[in-house]
């Protein structure tokens, strides 16, 4: 089933391409299954009332659903070309919507972002925003260069990524050797602890300095489930204390669609059978998911309530 029962083609007014990468060959964690994920939170929404908490009607939304990449999971060249081919056919269809990925462990990040950057040619104005308990910043994991625990390094790495667009969020679980690599490089990351520190329009202003100083306007966001706190996204691999509220994360999202143009997001490292029976944590995707949709969808309406 889709997405909020959302239409499964592309069309003329479609703004919104949701799709799914059931892929979790690069976790690190045996238990983790985050290639149910997608389709676990497409059902999910089968359940939930169709207006947004500021009473957008959800099914008005110019969303579509066109369902999974076609991964074969040991297969990695194969799969990472079946990728780039499955974004470059949305954009083929229609050139101004915003693809949304659902995962699949943070790896399915690295050919989103490539194959999204494929799609223009002036990278002057792009960053990408990290939500993520870790900086994923191991040059090898395993004696492997992919995995859920290298992407940033690998995104860093791209010729269009450096210290001045790519910003890392809610971190809470470092290792020395990833710490050691973000100040050798300046990679710039603001802990989850700084958010209560600061208070959160402080921090949240923080983050949009971040990028108005590099010139930056147009922004992917990756939001890796474990930057929420366990306690309400205990459905993930690391659970990791002092992660963000709900409430938090929304209210960051809400002001940074208006402040940017968020031209492509992704959903990442949900794992339903590490969830509780009531699915809190797929729940709580798909509500992230939408919420973040009618902001954008709104861009130029929230004025008058986000500050
Ligand atoms: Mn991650």
């Amino acid at each position: 089933m889709a997405f909020y029962d959302f239409g499964e083609t592309i069309d003329n007014d479609t703004r919104f391409v949701i799709f799914g990468i059931p892929w979790d060959y690069f976790t690190s964690l045996k238990a983790a299954n985050s290639a149910s994920a997608p389709q676990k939170i497409r059902e999910i929404t089968s359940n939930l009332a169709l207006t947004t908490e500021m009473g957008v009607e959800i099914p008005k939304l110019k969303v579509v659903d066109i369902g999974n990449v076609s991964i074969e999971p040991t297969n990695v060249n194969k799969s990472l070309e079946e990728i780039k081919k499955f974004l470059s056919l949305i954009f083929r269809q229609k050139k101004d919507v915003v693809p949304i990925m659902i995962g699949g462990d943070h790896f399915c990040t690295f050919p989103v972002v490539k194959a999204l950057a494929d799609s223009f040619e002036n990278k002057d104005e792009f960053g990408v925003l990290i939500f993520d308990a870790h900086l994923d910043l191991y040059k090898e994991w395993d004696k492997k260069l992919y995995s859920h625990a290298t992407i940033s390094h690998r995104l860093y790495e791209l010729n269009f990524i450096n210290k001045y667009n790519m910003l890392i969020v809610g971190t809470r679980d470092i290792d020395i050797a990833e710490l050691d690599f973000a100040k050798k490089e300046d990679i710039v990351h603001f802990n989850a602890y700084l958010l209560h520190d600061f208070g959160i329009d402080k921090f949240t202003d923080n983050i949009i300095d971040f990028f108005e100083n590099s010139r930056i306007k147009r922004i992917y966001i990756s939001i890796d489930i474990d930057v929420l706190d366990p306690s309400i996204a205990p459905g993930t691999g690391y659970a990791i204390p002092g992660g963000f509220t709900y409430r938090e994360l929304w209210k960051i999202l809400r002001k940074l669609a208006k402040n940017f143009d968020v031209i492509a997001f992704d959903l990442v490292e949900v794992c339903p059978n590490l969830d509780l029976l009531n699915n809190v944590t797929s729940n709580l995707a798909a509500k992230l998911i939408i919420e973040l949709i009618s902001f954008i969808h709104n861009k130029h309406k929230i004025d008058d309530y986000a500050k």
